[in-house]
């Protein structure tokens, strides 16, 4: 069990995330940041990693063998997270038989590669295996604990980040009526976040949403039980912004809603960024995303919902950084540019951050959780 509070938890996380960072991220992409200078990188990984960011992909194992797909997802990214090897069909098909062979497969592809990894997701109404489709009451509720407990024990130490929860409320900001609500009530989102806590204590912890893009009533919603769980003790480290947009995106308050998130206590992260369309209006979108996330400093991380148009599951829509030729878009240079700009402007906004003559001061998650020198860090 983890006596520690919500707060201690995540300062331990965050340290975590940075050590992970400055010997993995920083010594793979050979980034040296130097205290007023602004290096431009020439990757999205190695860019994101100047602010102390990650930039991820969502990757699907049977891909890895097109040379196209893993020299750019090896040459661009720096975390990636499985775009469904990790869903609870994939990893419990039968009742209490566990399969981890495509989520393995990634996650030892990450670590040869110096990259994070974010995990996707335990809990979720979609993707269950037939079998949880059936059970009803407390069958589903020790299912569901039960699950969790085997998917993210197997990757514990392995994982920065888990969509614990994924999709569970509506547009109107009331709880999707899923078999988990109907089954289990209220109360089944936090014992998930507490089963993957015991789990995996160190794993940075997410609530995850689409829909979620600005201040609305879903993010309402969502913002009121981040609150109550942190008031609660409630093990939530994180929320997860998918960001599935469209060139057309009104993203007028969609900083402003990160930064409340933020303010709660809790990272924030852009989990499955695609924006449907072309040209610059596509890249302006994008544009505004990373800039909104670097200007937060708890916006910790961007992952695109796959490399390239080709596989994407909107396709059609065009939505990612390299076409099906795994040609760099216009919109690549546009995230390109806002993950470069935040390497200047990081370390000189915040009172609590190290001067500019730290090395530090490129690396925001070491000052924004800096805790009491007595702080067990595990
Ligand atoms: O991209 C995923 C696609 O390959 C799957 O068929 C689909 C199944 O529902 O899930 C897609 O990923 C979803 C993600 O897991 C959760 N947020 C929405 C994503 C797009 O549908």
């Amino acid at each position: 069990m983890n006596s520690s509070s919500p707060a201690q938890r995540t300062r331990r996380r965050a340290r975590a995330v940075l050590a992970a960072f400055t010997t993995a991220g920083l010594a793979a992409t050979g980034v040296v940041a130097l205290a007023g200078t602004a290096q431009a990188a020439d990757t999205l990984g190695a860019a994101a990693a100047e602010s102390g960011r990650y930039y991820g992909a969502a990757v699907a194992p049977n891909f890895l063998g097109e040379s196209g797909y893993a020299s750019t997802l090896n040459r661009e990214f720096n975390s990636l997270v499985a775009e469904n090897a990790m869903k609870w069909d994939a990893t419990e098909p039968n009742q209490g038989q566990f399969n981890f062979s495509g989520g393995d497969q990634l996650v030892r592809h990450a670590q040869s590669q110096g990259m994070e990894v974010r995990g996707h997701t335990l809990v979720w109404h979609a993707q269950q295996p037939g079998w949880v489709q059936g059970l009803t009451g407390n069958n589903l509720r020790q299912a569901m604990l039960n699950h969790i407990s085997g998917v993210a024990s197997h990757y514990a130490g392995q994982i920065d980040s888990w969509d614990v929860v994924n999709e569970a409320f509506e547009w109107d900001g009331s709880r999707r009526q899923s078999n988990l609500q109907q089954q289990m009530g209220d109360g089944w989102i936090e014992d998930a976040f507490r089963a993957a806590d015991a789990a995996d204590p160190n794993a940075t912890l997410c609530y995850n949403d689409y829909g979620t893009d600005g201040i609305n009533a879903k993010s309402d919603a969502i913002y009121r039980m981040v609150q109550d769980f942190r008031s609660r003790g409630v093990p939530i480290d994180c929320v997860g912004f998918q960001s599935h947009l469209d060139s057309n995106a009104n993203l007028s308050s969609y900083q402003q809603n990160l930064q409340r998130f933020a303010d709660l206590g809790v990272d924030v992260q852009i989990t499955e960024l695609d924006v449907g369309g072309s040209g610059s209006s596509q890249a302006n979108v994008y544009g505004q995303v990373t800039r909104a996330c670097v200007a937060v400093s708890r916006c910790n991380g961007i992952t695109v919902w796959g490399i390239t148009d080709k596989y994407s599951w909107r396709a059609s829509s065009t939505p990612l950084l390299f076409d099906s030729n795994y040609n760099k878009k216009q919109a690549y240079q546009a995230v390109l540019d806002a993950l470069n700009a935040a390497t200047t402007t990081h370390g000189g906004g915040d009172g609590d951050a190290p001067g500019n003559g730290s090395a530090a001061a490129y690396h925001p998650a070491a000052w924004r959780e800096s805790g009491p020198a007595t702080e067990q860090i595990t």
